[in-house]
């Protein structure tokens, strides 16, 4: 190790501390403990360009441990990336580019947003993913066009969470050997040592998941460091986790090693000192030697180089290979392209169908002109009907198969997905039982929070899951999903709605679209398709200019409420039947078609769907009443539940007419 190099990671560490100072709040344990670890993987062996954030074949950094943000920050300072040290002064602070924790898109250079624990690795297990399998689907003999590595910086929280076993688990069975994770081990967490709560031997645990593992007893050797991440990358058919001893707050002798130094700012003494321990200058503030930042510089000419091979090598490959030059640009462009949703897209055939059954049909027929679809199932690949045919499963042995067996593990499940669109290149879609989208909802809001369009196939939506009886039936999942901002839900009463709900994710989403499908069967109605992109409209209108009353229902109960139209009309009600699909989407509409919809004067209104009532009172107004079901399901034949709680026409007509 150079004195340029230990004066950089000195660098890292006092402009953190600083930071955190000024801002009075902050982490900086980590960055003192970690500063030297994740210098020389960024400086030694991590293949990106500064310049070019967005290069294509760049290794992907994950700060697993999110709160240690200061880290970043001044790792992207200092190399280049363009934040500057007003920049850090701002820490934490409105408007700033160096907010609490990374965010995606927020500042360059952060690959994904981190903070909630565990989920970074999780998410680097995605990108890890994506890259093996775009490697296999595009490299050619002579022509690594996708090779990077994948590194994600984690600490003990990250180890103790259930998502990163999950993931880690899988990365194992896969044989990510791309992916290496660097283990921050300074055995402190919040409330005291790890031994209080965390005694197993990790390094062992990652074993038994078919991991490469590696230590350094010495985290401040970068050379050590350096080697080992050089020892991990030659270990092609494993994932490999670098075990680093490290020190919480080390150089500040009043809270080195102890979980004082976590989650609060040194104090201005204890500052001092810790800037008199590694040699700088008390009295300065922020301040980056000009050595330091020299000897930045002359590392960009090495950064760019590993760009301009690539273009180099790319220009070649597409030159000698038009047809894959040709894929490349098709795989990598965000939106699918308009074309493919004709009229055979929306074509069904006539007969009752579970919207479970339609979306495997669309994803199907979406996957002969969108070959980049990239997903799967947490082991209920049969039941969410999520196989893709005429393409292999994804697995260690072929990373080509479109189709990913997640296992069990809903929750890495989602975050790998979110870590597969932060890669580009594919488009990911995960599945479970609806009621189980609550062990994924982490990542869901991580996939919202980042306005990453994961499709969501949630399926057995409702009571109407039957005899597997109140575990299985999700109650209060539709409100909770529909609460969480930046994400679209969509719950399809037939084939065509289905069909739509696809359109949108793959043209217009701007964060995760769920799809809320039945296992059960149903009709396929006249009129709906495109039209259900509008989130509400009218499916069956009254003859009257104004009806007597409005019906809203979503999915299944679209049935009942239809049926319960005609009933209606021979006891001289007039009413009006409104499909809403999705709620995000019919309040995106303009305020003269949701009045079209739902005239203001019509207040006798009924809203029907087999969940719990939240969140309909806003379409009911004062004056409706909604069919739903504010408690949990119980085990018994789906038409059983359906009738017992209420769900059927003779209900609705006479919930109606009580309003008269
Ligand atoms: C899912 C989740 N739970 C809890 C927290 C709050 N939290 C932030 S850091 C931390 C302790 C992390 O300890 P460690 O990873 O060892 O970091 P270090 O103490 O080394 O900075 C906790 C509990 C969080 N960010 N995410």
């Amino acid at each position: 190790m150079s004195k340029a190099d230990q004066l950089t990671i000195n660098s890292i560490r006092i402009l953190s501390a600083e930071a955190i100072q000024k801002a009075k709040s902050g982490h900086p344990g980590l960055p003192l403990g970690a500063a030297a670890m994740a210098y020389a993987l960024w400086s030694r062996e991590h293949k990106h360009n500064p310049k070019n954030p967005d290069w294509a074949n760049r290794d992907r950094f994950v700060l697993s441990a999110g709160h240690g943000s200061m880290l970043m920050y001044s790792l992207l300072h200092l190399f280049g990336y363009g934040v500057t040290i007003e920049d850090i002064q701002q820490f934490r602070q409105w408007g700033s580019k160096t907010p609490g924790h990374p965010e995606f898109r927020h500042t360059v250079g952060v690959e994904t947003t981190t903070g909630p624990l565990g989920q970074g690795i999780a998410m680097a297990v995605g990108m890890a993913m994506a890259e093996a399998r775009l490697a296999a689907i595009f490299n050619k003999p002579g022509y690594e066009v996708v090779d990077h590595c994948t590194y994600a910086l984690a600490g003990d929280g990250c180890m103790m969470e259930g998502v990163a076993s999950e993931a880690c688990s899988m990365a194992g069975n896969l044989k990510l050997g791309k992916l290496i994770v660097l283990y921050d081990k300074n055995d402190i967490t919040i409330e005291g040592k790890t031994e209080i709560t965390f005694t197993e031997d990790v390094g062992m645990r990652y074993e038994a998941y078919g991991w490469q593992v590696l230590s350094v007893e010495d985290g401040y050797d970068v050379d050590a460091i350096a080697g080992a991440v050089a020892e991990a990358k030659a270990c092609i058919d494993k994932p490999s986790l670098i075990i680093v001893k490290t020190d919480i707050g080390y150089g500040c002798a009043a809270k080195q090693g102890k979980s004082s130094a976590h989650g609060e700012p040194l104090g201005p003494e204890n500052l001092a000192a810790t800037k008199e321990y590694f040699g700088w200058p008390v009295d300065k503030e922020f301040y980056v030697p000009e050595e330091v930042y020299d000897h930045m510089a002359q590392m960009q000419a090495r950064f760019s180089k590993y760009e301009e091979n690539w273009n180099e090598l790319f220009a070649a490959y597409c030159k000698e290979y038009p047809e894959m030059a040709v894929k490349w640009n098709a795989w990598f462009s965000k939106d699918a392209d308009a074309g493919i949703f004709d009229e055979a897209y929306y074509t069904f055939e006539d007969k009752k169908d579970a919207t479970r059954n339609s979306s495997g049909i669309v994803l199907n027929r979406l996957a002969e002109k969108i070959p980049n679809f990239f997903g799967g199932s947490a082991d209920l690949a049969p039941s969410n009907k999520t196989q893709i045919k005429g393409t292999s499963d994804f697995s260690a042995d072929d990373y080509t198969g479109a189709n990913v067996h997640f296992g069990v593990r809903e929750f890495a499940m989602a975050a790998a997905a979110n870590g597969i669109v932060l890669h580009s290149g594919l488009r990911p879609y995960v599945a479970t039982f609806f009621v189980f989208s609550d062990y994924l909802k982490p990542a869901y809001r991580l996939s919202a929070l980042m306005g990453l369009p994961v499709i969501y196939i949630l399926t057995h939506d409702s009571i109407g899951v039957g005899e597997d009886g109140p575990t299985h039936q999700p109650i209060e999942q539709l409100a909770s999903m529909r609460s969480i901002p930046n994400s679209v839900v969509f719950r399809p009463a037939d084939s065509k709605e289905t069909a739509a709900a696809y359109q949108y994710a793959l043209t217009g989403a701007k964060g995760p679209v769920s799809m809320v499908l039945t296992r059960q069967n149903l009709p396929l109605y006249d009129g709906t398709g495109q039209e259900a992109m509008k989130g509400g409209y009218v499916l069956a209108d009254s003859d009257k200019e104004t009806p007597d009353a409005i019906l809203i229902a979503s999915g299944s109960e679209v049935e009942q409420a239809y049926d319960a139209k005609a009933v209606l009309k021979e006891k001289g009600i007039d009413v009006r039947v409104v499909s809403m699909p999705s709620m995000e989407l019919f309040d995106l509409q303009s305020d003269a078609y949701k009045e079209q919809v739902l005239p203001s004067v019509v207040r006798k209104r009924v809203a029907v769907e087999a969940g719990c009532s939240f969140g309909w009172h806003k379409y009911t107004g004062l004056d409706g009443v909604i069919v739903s079901i504010d408690h949990y399901g119980a085990s018994a034949p789906a038409g059983t539940l359906f009738k017992e709680f209420g769900f059927t026409v003779e209900n609705i007509v006479e919930t109606t007419m009580k309003l008269f």
